[in-house]
């Protein structure tokens, strides 16, 4: 195990308490092979000193279609997150968490399952009862470092889950600040021309004022777009095209077998 930075000369009084006190949760660490080995807290596995000695921690990353139209739940993350703030993200990501039992399964990918519909009932209001365990689709892992801002990153290996689900959303506001569901086409113009990405929900706008298209500003977060670049369009194409037919819903389980997921794939 690398030898972690000191963790009490941190100091989080300057964020939000809310967001601070979840930096308390305890992260499973794994290895590159997503071998799991022990376990530290969120403010521990998010520090760049850390992770630049090659901390690594387990995560999924959730998309939720609508099975109507095959459109894209996407959040907007809020200003009082202490990491990435402020940008549009998949429907929702997180840790299973080494506090529940229940979220150390690695059968099935049980465990980042039962994290996601935790994480998508606490982050967007959906019920958990819309979120059946059981019906969230396991595509591939992949592996990624991205430095967020200051002292703060990620570095995981994370969970892609896809779930075609009717879903009730009441946001969290502590978490997300904004939400909108799109077709493939128009999060391509929301990558291509980021100053679009207006809500049809809220009157919120994007604080960026950079022209840089989305591909490379803040506007979107390192792993949506990482995801987005190598994997999600291709895979949504299939989502739509193995639809049986237009009146039946869309089911993420007809991607099964689509890629390796025994594989973690390195970005
Ligand atoms: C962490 O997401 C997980 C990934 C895949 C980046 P997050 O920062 O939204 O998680 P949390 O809100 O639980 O800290
Ligand atoms: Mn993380």
């Amino acid at each position: 195990p690398p030898h972690l930075a000191h963790l009490a000369s941190i100091d989080l009084s300057s964020y939000d308490p809310e967001q601070s006190r979840l930096m308390d949760e305890r992260c499973i660490l794994v290895d590159e092979n997503d071998r799991a080995w022990g376990a530290a807290d969120k403010k521990t596995c998010h520090l760049m000193e850390n992770i630049n000695k090659g901390l690594l921690h387990r995560a999924f990353s959730a998309f939720v279609f609508r099975p109507s139209d095959g459109k894209l739940l996407l959040q907007q993350r809020a200003s009082e997150k202490i990491t990435f703030p402020d940008m549009w993200t998949n429907t929702c990501c997180s840790h299973p968490l080494d506090d529940f039992a229940e979220e150390k399964i690695e059968e099935d990918q049980r465990g980042v399952k039962i994290a996601a519909s935790r994480k998508l009932e606490h982050e967007l209001g959906i019920p958990k009862s819309q979120t059946p365990i059981d019906q969230f689709q396991y595509l591939t892992r992949i592996h990624y470092l991205a430095p967020s801002n200051g002292m703060w990153g990620e570095h995981e290996v994370d969970y892609i889950l896809f779930l075609t689900a009717d879903v009730t959303v009441k946001p969290n506001l502590n978490e997300i600040r904004d939400y909108k569901y799109v077709s493939k086409e128009e999060l391509q113009a929301m990558f291509d021309h980021p100053g679009m990405c207006t809500s049809t929900h809220t009157s919120s706008k994007r604080s960026s004022n950079l022209s840089l298209p989305g591909w490379l500003d803040n506007s979107f977060t390192p792993w949506f777009k990482l995801i987005a670049r190598d994997f999600l369009f291709g895979w949504w194409d299939e989502l739509l095209i193995r639809r049986p037919s237009a009146s039946q819903p869309l089911q993420a389980s007809t991607l099964q077998g689509i890629v390796d997921g025994n594989k973690v794939f390195k970005m």
